[in-house]
């Protein structure tokens, strides 16, 4: 059975590539659904992975809220997708520990984000090496077969396919699926400081990202900011001018439209940059418009977030309790 499983850390407010990367793909999934299917989409708020760089108890609270409440006004229906609070489920734990004992040093050193995230540290915590361990457990906890990635995200997905095979070669059963992606159209937003990184939440420069629920001319602002290059005029060329195709790619995303009329529409008009730059927020804000209006109304309601999360991990709860028998019993602690 096809089962669809994704997640999100709770490092700050969700963003554009999250958005455009991810989130937008989920409410899509889900919206197909059949009415009350067996399988449905599951979302994770991933907090014990948000740890892995030290974090601000109090702020990762309110992360946690705001991110399920971000996660329901872009259109996350809790009848019908399973949202819940990973460290609410306390199988991903100790499914880590089982597949841990099934993956190599030199396959953790290879991880991309590892690499990156590392340099510079002069100590590094064991979980930000780790991270994809956890990361396969999620997924594999739920016996998850399709994950709605982006594409930062598509080597930890290998290396969950790898772990899941030896696990199943080690005991000689068919027990986990290879999970494999579905991948967004907008693989990569690009970082608005920096067209050569990608937008991310743990990016100290704010100015660098758009989250979801900035304020108009907090948008317009960073829209204004953002890194292009010396060319007065318009043109869709995302490897000579990536800044600049960023913006398109996201006024594309946002409409029907494929960047290149985007760009020949620009060039007709003889649209300068700094007047797109204004088009762009403006075709943003009016995006977020409905987004945000919803946000507003969910961010203090507490309890109403609370009943969400915790109907979740029950329902979660209840699949990884069943799974996690099963897994236990190949192992032989069963
Ligand atoms: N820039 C991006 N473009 C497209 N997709 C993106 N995703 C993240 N950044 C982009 C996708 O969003 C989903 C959730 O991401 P995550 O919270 O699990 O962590 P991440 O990939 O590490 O994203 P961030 O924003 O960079 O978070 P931090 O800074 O906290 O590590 C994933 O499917 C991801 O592919």
């Amino acid at each position: 059975t096809k089962q669809v499983y994704s997640g999100i850390q709770p490092t700050s407010i969700p963003h554009l590539g999250n958005y455009f990367g991810a989130i937008k793909q989920w409410v899509d999934i889900q919206n197909k659904q059949r009415p009350h299917q067996s399988n449905p989409l599951i979302i994770s708020i991933v907090d014990l992975h948000a740890i892995t760089m030290p974090k601000d108890p109090r702020l990762l609270n309110d992360y946690i809220y705001k991110c399920a409440a971000t996660l329901l006004s872009c259109g996350i229906d809790p009848e019908r997708t399973i949202l819940y609070k990973q460290s609410q489920v306390a199988y991903h734990g100790q499914l880590s520990w089982i597949l841990g004992c099934r993956v190599t040093l030199p396959q953790l050193s290879r991880m991309h984000q590892y690499k990156t995230k590392s340099d510079g540290l002069s100590e590094v915590p064991l979980g930000l090496f780790t991270y994809p361990v956890l990361q396969a457990a999620d997924i594999l906890l739920f016996r998850g077969t399709h994950v709605p990635i982006g594409e930062d995200q598509l080597q930890h997905l290998e290396l969950c396919r790898s772990i899941a095979e030896k696990f199943n070669n080690a005991y000689g059963i068919d027990f986990f699926p290879r999970p494999v992606p579905i991948e967004s159209e907008f693989t990569r937003l690009k970082s608005l400081r920096d067209p050569a990184k990608k937008m991310s939440k743990s990016d100290p420069d704010a100015g660098s990202r758009i989250e979801l629920v900035d304020p108009a001319d907090i948008i317009e602002k960073k829209i204004r900011k953002s890194v292009t290059d010396s060319m007065r005029l318009i043109s869709y060329d995302p490897k000579g001018r990536p800044g600049l195709s960023t913006l398109i790619d996201l006024e594309a995303a946002c409409t029907d439209l494929l960047p290149e009329e985007i760009a020949e529409r620009c060039l007709l008009q003889a649209t300068d940059k700094a007047e797109y730059k204004k088009h762009v927020s403006k075709v943003l804000v009016e995006h977020l418009r409905p987004i945000q209006a919803k946000y507003s109304r969910l961010i203090d309601d507490k309890k109403y977030l609370n009943s969400i999360l915790d109907d979740g991990a029950r329902r979660a709860n209840s699949i990884a309790e069943n799974n996690f028998r099963q897994i236990c019993k190949i192992v032989g602690c069963g």
